[in-house]
């Protein structure tokens, strides 16, 4: 397995695995044991594969499953940015293997194909004991397969007609993140990566929905802001969102009967 010409050049290296817990849970290990960073680790199936809030994210054999650690990528107060950086790159990648994939990007960091979720994105972050800001950024791509019976519709490449060998899409999306990580410079060219994420942003402009722990929020999606915030126009007044999930009719299950859901 090897990362794309790019991320060579740059120094990014990769470890794979067959079988292990968690490419988060590895690569941080890796950063907390003094790993200069720039490592990716990706597994052919996770048994304990996790999504945000202690979600479960299911990891079969054939699917992506890739952590990227960087030591002190940028002060910690940037380091939420990484997931727009993520999903650009993630984006950039899946339309260099997959063409005419209809790809576009949920806040925060989810990338959809025909309106279904594809993948998610974890970050996560750790000081370690010299001090240094280890992140760590977890990809999953459902390259194969993906499970039934969520509360949301889910996809995968192969589903919707594209056979992509998982190891061609990794060497892209290596590539990607190097390309990514450099316009965005450590946060100095946040703009930059703002607007190529908005040019691909899912129901901008249209009324949404933000479930925020038990509270659902209803308004229009504007924009994402400066800080990376939702920027939601609600019935009183306009607000910006920290941290919540964005419900979208596209990913509405089908109703019994066989119905199909809203597209
Ligand atoms: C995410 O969380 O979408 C982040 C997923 C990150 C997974 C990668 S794989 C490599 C690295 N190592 C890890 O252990 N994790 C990262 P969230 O937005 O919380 O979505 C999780 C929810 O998505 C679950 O509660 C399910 O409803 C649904 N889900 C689980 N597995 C899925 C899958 N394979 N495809 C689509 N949806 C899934």
């Amino acid at each position: 397995m090897r990362v794309g010409a790019l991320a060579a050049a740059g120094g990014y290296r990769v470890e794979r695995f067959d079988t292990i817990s968690s490419t988060n849970d590895l690569a941080m290990a890796r950063g907390r044991a003094g790993d200069a960073g720039r490592l990716w680790i990706v597994a052919d199936a996770q048994t304990g594969g996790r999504g945000r809030l202690g979600r479960t994210w299911v990891s079969p054999p054939g699917n992506l499953f890739a952590s990227l650690l960087l030591i002190d990528p940028a002060p910690v107060a940037r380091a939420p940015e990484l997931g727009f950086v993520t999903g650009v790159a993630l984006s950039n990648a899946l339309t260099r293997v997959a063409p005419s994939a209809a790809i576009s990007l949920k806040w925060p960091n989810d990338a959809l194909l025909d309106g279904a979720k594809l993948s998610g994105v974890l970050l996560e972050a750790t000081t370690t004991p010299e001090g240094r800001l280890a992140c760590v950024i977890g990809i999953g791509v459902n390259c194969v397969a993906h499970p039934d019976g969520l509360p949301y519709r889910a996809t995968d490449l192969a589903a919707a007609g594209f056979v992509v060998a998982r190891d061609d899409l990794f060497a892209a999306l290596a590539d990607e993140m190097a390309r990514a990580l450099a316009l965005w410079d450590a946060g100095a060219g946040f703009a930059d990566i703002r607007l190529a994420w908005l040019s691909r942003a899912a129901a901008l402009g249209h009324r949404i929905d933000v479930a925020i722990g038990d509270r659902l929020i209803s308004g229009v999606f504007r924009t994402i802001d400066e800080r990376g915030r939702l920027a939601l126009s609600t019935d009183s007044g306009d607000i910006h969102i920290d941290a919540g999930d964005v419900l979208l009719p596209s990913l509405s299950p089908p109703r019994a009967g066989g119905e199909k859901g809203n597209n």
